[in-house]
């Protein structure tokens, strides 16, 4: 049996795609009402196809209980947030759930961590907790890295078809591990060390963070002499080996915006690009913020209260606000502007900041300049409902004329 400790937007999914498919699997999370929640059979956030799997797992026999279980494999599915002082990855809730594992774990049996890590975290922070509790890494309790890779947005297909990596101190209990993951994937799995799987887990949202901030600042560079980034960026990547992401209003979500801090944090005089990719990463909000002002002046918008945010999760087709970039442009704005701004967004119905609306046709009467924070399918598929309305396209999704660009 499997016991994956934490719940969340990465460790339920797992457990559900194990349980799917013929792996008994018990989940244990601390959070006794997102554990109650699922227990009264309803899922904890949106995701595509996540109902369906979650439905399929129950049918199997998954269990949801606030308890550690005494088994022979884990899997360590709980945040990994990021000192934003020292950069460094924070891994209390990992090596607390590692302790909580050894208190019930019997001798053989396996810890496999989920959680995105810096390179070191697991040498540094979870085998001596293992060691002081008496156990032999080796012989006693097995130690796995398998990151995830899943995108939210598109997590339970990706769940089946990514390719894996799994890092283990043996080849043996690499391959046993990798067993209970072929049962779903149909990816690739590659086996190899702890150290690189964790290397290899940061690497590729560094990559990703680092184009996504070459992006923005190409569209800051087209701006400042009037040239079109879309059209730009478009011919580029039709030269074969150029493909140049998308420039937007920020980066957010709990990984890009926040795993590639950890290599800055480790080798701050070495990780020069990536120190600047995420400053100009960060700084992205504050430049809209900015395109507000100015086009706010262009078109003789006096009061701040007549321009709307569109759009508050970090990424389009998602609940997910973590690091939003339009919660980092709000918290930006409270020191320039008296008054907060109007957002909407159609996945968010608590409210989580002033000013918030819960329909888009209210939203839109209430204000004059309309800001495309998020490409959502709904603003997609209501264009026409803008028509008259001054606009900033964030996403350059908007087809109606005279739309101003960041
Ligand atoms: N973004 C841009 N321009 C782009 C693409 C994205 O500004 O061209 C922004 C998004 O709007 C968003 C942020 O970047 O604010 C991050 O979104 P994302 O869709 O790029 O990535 P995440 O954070 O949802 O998921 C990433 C994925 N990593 C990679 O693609 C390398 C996913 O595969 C990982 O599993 C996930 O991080 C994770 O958990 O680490």
């Amino acid at each position: 049996m499997i016991n994956v400790i934490g719940l969340g937007y990465i460790g339920l999914p797992t457990a559900l795609m194990m349980a799917s498919h013929g792996v008994e699997v018990v989940g244990t999370d601390y959070n006794k009402e997102l554990v109650a929640t699922l227990n009264a059979g309803k899922t904890t956030f949106k995701e595509d196809g996540l109902d369906e799997l979650f439905q399929a797992a129950l049918k199997a026999g998954i269990k949801f209980t606030t308890e550690y279980q005494k088994t022979d494999t884990y899997i360590v599915s709980v945040p990994t947030p990021y000192d934003k002082f020292s950069k460094k990855v924070d891994p209390c809730y990992v090596v607390g759930a590692v302790k909580d594992v050894m208190k019930v774990c019997p001798k053989g049996a396996t810890v496999v961590i989920e959680s995105t890590v810096s390179p070191g975290t697991i040498d540094k922070f979870v085998r001596p907790v293992i060691q002081e509790n008496g156990f032999k890494i080796g012989e006693d309790i097995h130690l796995v890295h398998a990151p995830e890779r899943i995108i939210p947005g598109n997590m339970v297909y990706e769940l089946l078809h990514n390719n894996r990596t799994i890092g283990a101190d043996s080849k043996e209990i690499g391959e046993k591990v990798k067993k209970y993951y072929a049962s779903f994937c149909q990816g690739e799995i590659v086996v190899t060390d702890i150290r690189t799987a964790e290397m290899t887990k940061v690497v590729e949202n560094t990559f990703r963070a680092v184009n996504i901030a070459f992006a923005n600042e190409l569209c800051r560079i087209c701006r400042h002499d009037n040239m079109d980034v879309y059209e730009i960026i478009k011919i580029c990547n039709m030269h074969p080996r150029v493909n140049i992401l998308q420039p937007g209003p920020g980066v957010g979500g709990h990984c890009i915006s926040v795993d590639p801090w950890f290599l800055v944090g480790d080798y701050p005089s070495l990780a020069k690009v990536i120190d600047e990719s995420m400053k100009t990463n960060d700084s992205q909000p504050d430049y809209v913020l900015n395109r507000i002002h100015e086009i706010m002046k262009e078109n003789n918008i006096t009061d701040n209260r007549r321009v709307g945010l569109y759009g508050l999760t970090y990424k389009e087709n998602v609940d997910d606000c973590r690091e939003s970039p339009t919660l980092q442009l709000l918290e930006s704005q409270e020191k320039h502007l008296a008054r907060p701004l109007k957002v909407y967004d159609p996945f968010i119905t608590k409210d989580i900041v002033e000013n918030q609306f819960h329909d888009l046709d209210t939203f839109l009467n209430d204000v004059d300049l309309v800001v495309i924070m998020v490409k959502h399918d709904e603003i997609r598929q209501n264009m026409d409902k803008l028509k008259g309305k001054v606009i900033l396209d964030c996403h350059n999704i908007c087809t109606l004329p005279g739309v101003y660009h960041l």
